[in-house]
């Protein structure tokens, strides 16, 4: 029988009950950043986890989806299940194609199950480089299963904090795909757009145009707080505004890790038209962009 995992107790859970959106999301939306976590009697979370969170399985995910007016989701591997990506899969396979995946895999993966992976739907692999979520990998490691995964024309998305990028980018000029960074390269928002962290940022984006940027997270970035984020504002406009093509949005439902307080996913979604003000950024950004990316095939 599976061990009972617990909660850890200063967890906040998802919102119970959030608000109808004031913006109306357009027809064919893609929330493409979000998780499952479990339900863990079913899916239990990995021993080298470093937090056990709620469980947030798929058929809450759907009614979320729903209730907010997104027709699709991108699912990202949460740490929490390590490189067992059966929650995930199950939640693509369940989702009629309305869901595409990324997974975190090991270097010992073979092609047979990266095309299991593909035929449930998965997309990408994340790299994951915040000390607070995972031990440490080998850059090696990483660029062998980057050789593995592009042939599959899969991408590469990468989670790190803005203090590690100088570091980093050696490491991310090499890899052979596709790049999307998670929540801006999280940037120091009480530092302002101009701090040489984001201008940093902004010209690797300009250089590579194979990077992309998830414009996600206002509620992790965000000192000023809910339900405005407005501190937050001008960084993702600016993202926005100058890369409109390689831009993606999502929830990060069911919000891991969150401690100052847990967002009402409505508010998340009215953040949307301050940061993409015109229809045509809008439908680049909710549609076009996720549709080209995960839905190509
Ligand atoms: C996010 C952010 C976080 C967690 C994870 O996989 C994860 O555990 O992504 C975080 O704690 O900052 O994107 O959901």
């Amino acid at each position: 029988m599976t061990e009972k995992q617990v909660m850890d107790p200063d967890w906040l859970k998802f919102h119970p009950n959030p608000k109808k959106p004031d913006f109306n999301l357009p027809k064919g939306a893609v929330d493409a950043h979000c998780h499952v976590f479990g339900p863990s009697p079913e899916f239990p979370f990995a021993p080298e986890r470093k937090y056990t969170p709620c469980n947030a399985g798929k058929d809450q995910l759907f009614a979320l989806r729903d209730h907010l007016g997104f027709s699709r989701n991108v699912i990202v591997q949460a740490t929490c299940h390590g490189s067992d990506n059966r929650a995930m899969m199950d939640a693509c396979r369940a989702s009629e194609g309305r869901a595409r995946g990324v997974a975190s895999v090991k270097p010992d993966i073979s092609n047979g199950e990266l095309q299991d992976m593909h035929d449930a739907g998965v997309r990408g692999v994340r790299f994951n480089f915040v000390k607070r979520l995972v031990d440490a990998t080998p850059e090696s490691v990483f660029l062998s299963i980057a050789e593995k995964i592009a042939p599959l024309g899969w991408h590469i998305v990468v989670y790190f904090e803005a203090a590690d990028l100088e570091e980093l980018l050696p490491f991310l000029e090499r890899l052979p795909t596709l790049i999307v960074v998670d929540h801006m390269g999280r940037p120091n928002i009480n530092n302002g757009v101009d701090h040489s962290d984001f201008t940093r940022f902004m010209k690797i984006m300009e250089r590579n145009t194979n990077v992309w940027s998830k414009v996600t997270c206002p509620e992790r970035l965000s000192l000023n707080g809910p339900p405005e984020y407005a501190d937050v504002v001008p960084f993702a406009r600016l993202v926005t505004e100058t890369f409109p093509d390689r831009v993606l949005w999502g929830t990060d439902w069911p919000h891991p890790n969150m401690k100052s307080h847990m967002p009402d996913d409505g508010n998340l979604v009215d953040f949307i038209p301050k940061i993409a003000p015109t229809k045509a950024l809008q439908q680049s950004l909710l549609v076009n962009n996720p549709m080209r990316l995960y839905w190509a095939d």
